[in-house]
């Protein structure tokens, strides 16, 4: 069964590049109207690798979908703070 173990490889490669794909919440604070949430899914939006930025100004919470090949969540987490929000790693990395 040649055939079925070629598949198997390429499920496997596929499932190691799809990985690269992260999602992470990362806390902030000091947002308190919309308008605040928008400048920070902007200054997401502008850096490298992020997929998706969605803000939760209730929470606090910024959930972003990011390539972790092209940016760290570090980077993220300094690309908030530019626009004047305190933001800090939440527990859970991946
Ligand atoms: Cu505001």
């Amino acid at each position: 069964m040649k055939f079925s173990r070629i598949l198997l490889t390429i499920v496997l490669l596929t499932g190691i590049l799809m990985a690269k794909e992260v999602k992470t919440q990362i806390k902030i604070s000091g947002m308190t109207c919309g308008a605040c949430a928008v400048s920070v899914k902007a200054a997401l939006s502008r850096t490298r690798g992020v997929k998706s930025a969605d803000i939760d100004t209730a929470k606090g919470l910024a959930t972003v979908v990011y390539d972790d090949t092209q940016v760290s969540e570090q980077q993220l987490i300094d690309a908030i703070n530019t626009t004047g929000f305190k933001a800090e790693a939440s527990k859970e990395k991946k």
